[in-house]
């Protein structure tokens, strides 16, 4: 009896021993947002959705027509450094070109 085997993680030892988490949880995720405005011109909009978000000119196209019927929209979704640095991107590029176009995040 005193030489059974044990069945537990510290083989008799006595050392306390913790059940490691199983996985890390998934990053948040933000969804990268356009905002229509009266005075941006439409091909700059297709412009920066295919410069920065990688669009070909037929899905640039549609989103920048979302946005301009809707108001917003939707131009990718990213964890949470990508998404901050596309916003910077886009909000730098518009002010350069004196445009009042607004690039904004939300958690998705
Ligand atoms: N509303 C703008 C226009 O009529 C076009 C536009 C589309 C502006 C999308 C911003 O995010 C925008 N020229």
């Amino acid at each position: 009896m005193a030489n059974e085997p044990h069945h537990d993680d510290d083989h008799g030892h006595g050392v306390a021993v913790e059940t490691a988490k199983p996985k890390l949880a998934p990053p948040p995720l933000y969804s990268v947002l356009l905002l229509n405005d009266d005075y941006t011109p439409m091909d700059f909009v297709v412009e920066v959705l295919t410069r920065f978000f990688g669009m070909n000119l037929e899905s640039a196209t549609q989103v920048m027509l979302h946005v301009h019927t809707r108001g917003r929209g939707v131009c990718g979704v990213y964890t949470r450094e990508i998404a901050e640095a596309k916003v910077a991107q886009v909000n730098d590029f518009s002010r350069q070109h004196q445009h009042p176009l607004l690039c904004t995040m939300e958690q998705a």
